[in-house]
């Protein structure tokens, strides 16, 4: 098979966490039909049973984990036992994330620590966790879903941008310190994607208009709509497949445009 062409994942172990749904149900999805085993944690048994529901009625054979990404104690173990039950972990995708949408000078020392530590933390421990497997494999796929945030900043998410700026830095370094064991580290960056987490900002409002922040991504926006979360599977697919093998420490923004595009002059 040639590397340079192959973007099969048959016969691969990937973890995806946080994906009972949203992006990281999209993107799992998209694995198991380019023929990896699917592994998946949510953060209570309900999200799990709901996302083994959801992974069934597409066919796929998923193997769900009660794991909080944050607990360095419940990931070794979710870890080890993946690889007693599965295989060790080829691929990770640490999707599991919060965001808190308060004013930055009203939001509690707390609360900015709790996205820190789900949306930083968390892929820290998780990639600590399956990296010594991956070394002694030779071979290994992390990739950080990162965001527009690892970038830009705006109101209200001064927790979500310092995590997404530190995950897009935490990716740059596991490239550096382990790219000489053929371990790759790559962010994927989506846009704004129709997702619950992002269900706040495309409400209805009473009036029946659109949200003004819907409007506002539209016009940000090349293609002056809101992306879907299959949009994001390509991208991912790559870089989980040996075709992005020379690809390490970067970050692929999946986002219509909006980093390119100054946005559309208001009528
Ligand atoms: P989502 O719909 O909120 O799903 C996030 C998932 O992560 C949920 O299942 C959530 O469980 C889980 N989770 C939260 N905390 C966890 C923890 N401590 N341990 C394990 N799982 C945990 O989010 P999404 O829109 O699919 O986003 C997925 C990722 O993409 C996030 O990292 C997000 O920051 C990023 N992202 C999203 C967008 C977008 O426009 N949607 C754009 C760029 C980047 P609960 O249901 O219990 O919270
Ligand atoms: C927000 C949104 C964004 C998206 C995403 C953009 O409140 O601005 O939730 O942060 O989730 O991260 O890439």
């Amino acid at each position: 098979m040639n590397n340079y062409l192959n973007f099969s994942l048959e016969g691969k172990v990937a973890l995806v966490t946080g994906a009972s749904y949203g992006i990281g149900f999209a993107i799992a999805s998209a694995y198991a039909e380019c023929g990896a085993t699917i592994c998946f944690n949510d953060i209570n048994q309900e999200l799990v049973d709901k996302g083994m529901a959801a992974y069934a009625e597409k066919g796929i054979k998923a193997h769900g984990y009660v794991c909080d990404v944050t607990n360095e104690e419940q990931v070794n173990a979710m870890v080890a036992q993946i690889a007693e039950e599965v295989g060790t972990i080829d691929i990770l995708v640490n999707n599991a994330g919060i965001i808190k949408r308060i004013p930055m000078h009203e939001m509690t020392a707390a609360q900015f620590r709790q996205v820190i530590d789900i949306d930083l933390n968390g892929p820290f421990i998780m990639a600590k966790a399956v990296i010594p497997a991956m070394i002694e494999k030779q071979s290994g796929k992390i990739i950080n879903i990162c965001s527009m945030m690892s970038e830009l900043g705006r109101e209200t998410v001064s927790a979500y941008a310092a995590a997404k700026g530190g995950l897009k830095m935490l990716t740059r370094n596991i490239c550096s310190e382990y790219g000489q064991y053929n371990i790759q580290c790559n962010g994927l960056g989506p846009g704004y994607i129709e997702t619950p987490q992002t269900a706040p900002l495309r409400e209805v409002q009473p009036d029946g208009s659109r949200h003004p922040f819907d409007q506002f991504i539209c016009a940000k926006t090349p293609a002056n709509r809101w992306l879907k979360p299959e949009e994001l599977t390509g991208p991912a697919v790559f870089l989980a497949s040996e075709a992005s093998n020379a690809v390490n420490g970067h970050i692929l923004y999946v986002d219509g445009g909006i980093l390119a595009y100054i946005g559309k002059q208001p009528n």
